[in-house]
């Protein structure tokens, strides 16, 4: 995924002419899935982005007028947002981390208190 959070997927070529959902899982996020079957074709284009109900259950936060994202705070990748991920997020904290570390949820490359902004 780019900075932009454009994501380009190559199927195979079965894949054409069939629908399923599509999903994506983050390192950190909530993962979320189509509210629908999407038909894939050579040129398929999905945006997550427009709407909270781009996903099954409408699960995303909008994060600037009509534009929408995924939750994150799933630390550990247990499909929930809670005490255990911040356990993780504390000895990443403690210990000064910087680099690519799931517990940099607001993605700025160092763990520390920002990430803990509840804030959008
Ligand atoms: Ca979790
Ligand atoms: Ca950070």
């Amino acid at each position: 995924m780019n900075q932009q959070g454009n994501l380009t997927c190559h199927f195979p070529g079965e894949a054409l002419g069939n629908s399923y959902y599509l999903s994506i899982k983050g390192r950190n996020s909530i993962e979320v899935w189509t509210n629908q079957p999407e038909l894939i074709s050579l040129n398929t284009t999905y945006d997550f982005t427009t709407s909270a109900t781009q996903v099954f259950g409408a699960n995303q936060v909008e994060v600037s007028p009509g534009i929408f994202a995924l939750y994150s705070g799933d630390i550990n990748q247990d499909g929930v947002v809670d005490g255990l991920d911040y356990n993780d997020w504390e000895l990443d904290n403690n210990n000064f981390s910087a680099g690519y570390f799931s517990t940099d949820l607001n993605g700025d490359g160092i763990v520390d208190g920002l990430d803990f902004y509840s804030g959008k």
